[in-house]
């Protein structure tokens, strides 16, 4: 079968799933073509598209954006598709539903998630009533879906298409097991619906949210202390830290006392150690760091991003680092870290290493808003020997395929 024309966006978007979903139950499929938006917004694009936002539509019919329309021309090219309904009042109710999806559902899910993801600037105010406009769509949603198990008849239409799909970012980011709790009839609707073969296969496989995104805003000494070293500015070349905070800058509240100053005392001084980084080449540097490093005082940990399928631009992943690093503000004195973005726009990964005081991840750390996005693996002395080599690296931002990082320090 042909494809009925080419869709163009990031990867991985649920919109575009929306859309092939929609094709899919009629036997349709789409061309789906990467589009890069900081690079391919060219004059002929936008000559065809104004708005110069993704998901967008071609053919040799018809130009469209807007999502729900490419979706709906999918579901409309089979004569009678049930995803439509057969009567006007299941045709209202379904459009209904699929205007619900964007007005109710998306436009608050992405100003409640994208300033916490790092993507939109962080508003409190507006983040709070986004949340709770959404919530309230929720709620509305869960009453009709107590006596339902689709939205508009007794099978799957472009309704429950569109809502289903709207639903992904706050079930994968914000509505932990206590907000589902709260919509239960929501929650089995989703998982219901995303368990069908044809919304498995292009919605792959959902994680339900287990720590939901926090924001907590950084503070101005963190700010300072997080610049990026470029690419090309080897990490070592940073200042070195310094003793005392500069007199210009806000008092850090009061600290709690933390767990860790009770350990016993290390050999591994971490402030000698990134002395010893900032200030000599990075080879040098990891010989000493393994002379003098202590496993019994500290320990080692790989750190991954848990939702790299998500990432778009780098310098996007390259903020999500510094967001994350911008809530660690208690941990400096304990641990230092080097994550980096490798790949490219659209297809690109965060991973780096920490080391850090004890040997468990302490709570400076896993308190952390960001923390739940992040996956912590320790790396036991025995394995030492064999990730000597990938830690340097990560120490060095010396992959072929790294285009940007940040050090913790
Ligand atoms: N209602 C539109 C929303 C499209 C949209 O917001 N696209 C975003 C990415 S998900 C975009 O292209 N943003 C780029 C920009 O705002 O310039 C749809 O469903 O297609």
């Amino acid at each position: 079968m042909s494809p009925i024309g080419t869709i163009k966006s990031y990867p991985n978007n649920p919109r575009v799933a929306k859309a092939q979903i929609a094709a899919a139950y009629n036997g349709l499929e789409f061309d789906v073509q990467a589009f890069d938006l900081s690079k391919d917004r060219s004059p002929e694009f936008l000559a065809k598209f104004p708005l110069g936002k993704v998901p967008v539509f071609e053919s040799a019919e018809v130009n469209l954006a807007e999502s729900s329309a490419i979706g709906y021309y999918a579901a409309a090219l089979k004569e009678d598709s049930a995803l439509l309904g057969k009567t006007a009042v299941d045709q209202a109710l379904i459009m209904q539903w699929v205007l619900f999806s964007e007005t109710e559902i998306n436009t608050h899910s992405s100003a409640w998630l994208l300033p916490l993801r790092g993507i939109w600037p962080y508003l409190k105010p507006n983040v709070d009533a986004a949340a709770t406009n959404y919530k309230r769509a929720l709620g509305a949603l869960n009453t009709v879906l107590l006596t339902k198990t689709y939205l508009v008849g007794h099978e799957i239409t472009y309704a429950d298409i569109a809502i289903v799909t709207s639903l992904i970012p706050a079930f994968t980011h914000v509505l932990d097991k206590a907000a589902r709790a709260e919509f239960k009839n929501v929650t089995r609707y989703f998982t219901t619906v995303t368990a069908k073969p044809l919304f498995q296969k292009y919605l792959g496989k959902i994680t339900l949210c287990e720590t939901p995104l926090k924001f907590v805003p950084a503070k101005k000494e963190t700010k300072k202390k997080e610049a990026a070293p470029k690419k090309e500015a080897a990490p070592k070349k940073e200042a070195a830290p310094k003793a005392a905070a500069d007199e210009e800058e806000a008092k850090p509240a009061p600290k709690p006392k933390s767990k860790l100053d009770l350990l016993p005392p290390s050999p591994f001084i971490m402030d000698a150690w990134k002395r010893e980084y900032s200030n000599n080449d990075t080879k040098d540097a990891i010989k000493w760091f393994w002379e003098h490093f202590d496993p019994e005082g500290y320990s080692i940990w790989k750190v991954d991003y848990k939702y790299n399928d998500e990432l778009t631009l780098t310098f996007m992943s390259n903020n999500l680092i510094g967001g994350f690093y911008a809530r660690l503000e208690r941990a400096h004195k304990y641990a230092f870290g080097s994550m980096i973005v490798r790949g490219e726009n659209n297809n690109n990964t965060i991973s780096g290493y920490f080391v850090v005081r004890g040997q468990e991840v302490p709570y400076e750390i896993y308190d952390a808003a960001d923390f739940g996005s992040y996956n912590f693996q320790k790396i036991e002395p025995s394995q030492y020997e064999e990730k000597k080599d990938e830690i340097f690296k990560y120490f060095a931002w010396d992959f072929e395929d790294c285009v940007d990082g940040k050090v913790f320090k």
